[in-house]
């Protein structure tokens, strides 16, 4: 099977779950509108790490399909709360109207905390891992999505527009926004999987590398791709006034740090050898072409 066949599948597996575990009718509209930004499609990027993850430790990453779920319900309310009005105030998302387009911003507000709350609820529910190893990964989740993660990079992000950032700045702000959600999904597969502490440190240092090539890329994209390539209004960065690696260092600049960090990223799998062999191919879809 080729790599893209196995990405395909376990994205599948991500979505039966999200499907199964979601109900378009509850008890308001608000249930509408979690199933329409959450099935909008995406990459299901960090599921798919969370579960790649699990398999360098020789464990199969379907076992683990309520943490890699949740996972994806963070990151979703994450992009409907992203593209309010009093964000990045965004029309367009994984080639759909954004969430706040279709059922107004009240909605879209409540359709964020519903996923975010329903995350937890989700990953809970994970079986066959002893309970004090949940606990744990379910703390570590919470604390890369909050203020001294996601949350914390966003509030950054923010204060950030219309102002030049050092490159210590930007690596603090996007190892909050973007990096801690990967680290949060290595982690979490790594510890589900009964990863050793060196084990859990040489993936967490990849997940790192890993989020920072993503936000490189992200940059260059904004730039160089088109709307309909992103599935979101290209050029935004500029728009929002946003300090980027390609304002910092310029196109073939980030470009040249994009290739320099993937291969970093790619050295912390060594120890692993063939087992790392789907995570280091999900790092080469970072590559640019
Ligand atoms: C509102 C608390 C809060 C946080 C927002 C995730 C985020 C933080 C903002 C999204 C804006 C953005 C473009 C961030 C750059 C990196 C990023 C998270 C891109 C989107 O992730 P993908 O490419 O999206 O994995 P898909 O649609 O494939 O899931």
């Amino acid at each position: 099977m080729d790599f893209q066949q196995k990405y395909d599948g376990y994205k599948k597996l991500v979505e039966n779950f999200l499907e199964q575990r979601t109900r378009k009718k509850g008890i308001s509209k608000v249930d509408e509108a979690m199933c329409y930004s959450l099935s909008a499609g995406g990459k299901r990027l960090r599921p798919v790490l969370l579960m790649a993850t699990a398999e360098v430790l020789g464990k199969k990453g379907y076992n683990y399909l309520p943490v890699a779920g949740a996972l994806e319900m963070i990151h979703t309310y994450s992009l409907i709360h992203d593209d309010l009005p009093c964000m990045d105030d965004d029309d367009l998302r994984r080639g759909k109207p954004t969430c706040h387009k279709v059922y107004g911003e009240a909605m879209a507000v409540l359709a964020g905390d519903g996923l975010l709350t329903l995350a937890f609820e989700v990953m809970l529910e994970q079986k066959n891992v002893p309970g004090d190893v949940l606990v744990e990964v379910a703390r570590e989740i919470a604390m890369c999505a909050g203020n001294f993660g996601m949350v914390g990079g966003q509030a950054l992000d923010l204060a950030a527009q219309g102002k030049t950032l050092t490159a210590e700045e930007m690596r603090t702000l996007h190892s909050g926004k973007t990096g801690a959600m990967f680290i949060a999904a290595v982690r979490s597969g790594a510890r589900l999987a009964g990863a050793k502490p060196e084990q859990l440190l040489a993936l967490t240092k990849f997940a790192d590398l890993f989020g920072l090539a993503f936000q490189i890329r992200d940059d260059i994209l904004d730039v160089e791709a088109t709307t309909v390539e992103l599935g979101k209004p290209a050029g935004s960065d500029e728009k929002n006034n946003k300090c980027t690696y390609v304002t910092l260092y310029g196109e073939e600049g980030a470009k040249a740090l994009l290739d320099k960090t993937l291969a970093e990223a790619k050295m912390c799998l060594e120890m692993f050898g063939e087992d790392a062999r789907l995570l280091s191919e999900i790092a080469d879809m970072l590559k640019m072409a």
